[in-house]
């Protein structure tokens, strides 16, 4: 049974807070990117924790070691309780995101193939299995995987086994949440439903299918 996990990329933090407050008890995790933190600074991630749901940063970290531990320090200092980073810049730097996310009880999820069309230029061939494959040695938690190539998503449960599989793609991306219920452990649904004309039916109809 999947967790749904609301992708809260509105630019206002009312807005922000708003949605979260109504959709809250049909959710289990919200996760914050750049576009929120961006127009409202950190200070959103505060106002979200009060609804007692697990907060993803998305920053999708990307960097040396060095500044990747710095970027996780500060994610966990801000309150979320895991992090979204790139696997492509190599096993060291995804080891000092989840050391670094561990002295904070944090959690880490290593993308190994992203969900729009563009992603189909360099997450080709077997690279998506070699960035799963650094969640495994790394000790990561999980992997972001595309619910618009349902696919490759079943291809990478037969890597990563047990570790976690969290799914963005569903609904505006053309991404089938029931498709991928069967494979994941998250599906991360953001305009689907807070730009549907009634977020709270939506977010229930998406934690229906997740049933
Ligand atoms: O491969 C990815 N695809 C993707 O859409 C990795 C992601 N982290 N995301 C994020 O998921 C994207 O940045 C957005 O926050 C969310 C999907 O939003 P939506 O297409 O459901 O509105």
């Amino acid at each position: 049974m999947p967790e749904l996990i609301l992708a809260l990329d509105v630019l206002d933090g009312d807005l922000a807070r708003g949605i979260a407050l109504k959709v809250a008890p049909h959710i289990q995790a919200i996760k914050v990117g750049y576009p929120l933190v961006l127009a409202e600074g950190l200070g959103v991630v505060k106002d979200l924790a009060g609804f007692g749901l697990p907060l993803i940063a998305d920053f999708k970290v990307a960097d040396i070691p060095n500044t990747t531990r710095l970027i996780t320090e500060r994610v966990f200092l801000a309150g979320f309780h895991a992090v979204i980073c790139h696997g492509f810049v190599g096993d060291d730097s995804v080891d000092a995101c989840v050391s670094t996310a561990r002295e904070y009880g944090g959690e880490v999820y290593v993308v190994a193939e992203m969900s729009h069309p563009g992603a189909a230029q360099f997450f080709t061939g077997d690279t998506p299995g070699r960035l799963a494959a650094i969640c495994i040695s790394s000790g990561a938690d999980g992997i972001i995987a595309p619910a618009t190539r349902p696919e490759h998503v079943a291809a990478l449960r037969g890597i990563v086994g047990r570790k976690r599989i969290l799914s963005p793609g569903v609904g505006a991306q053309g991404g089938d949440a029931r498709t991928v219920a069967g494979l994941v452990d998250g599906i991360i649904v953001g305009r689907a439903i807070y730009e549907a004309a009634d977020p709270v039916q939506a977010a229930r109809d998406y934690a229906a299918t997740c049933r």
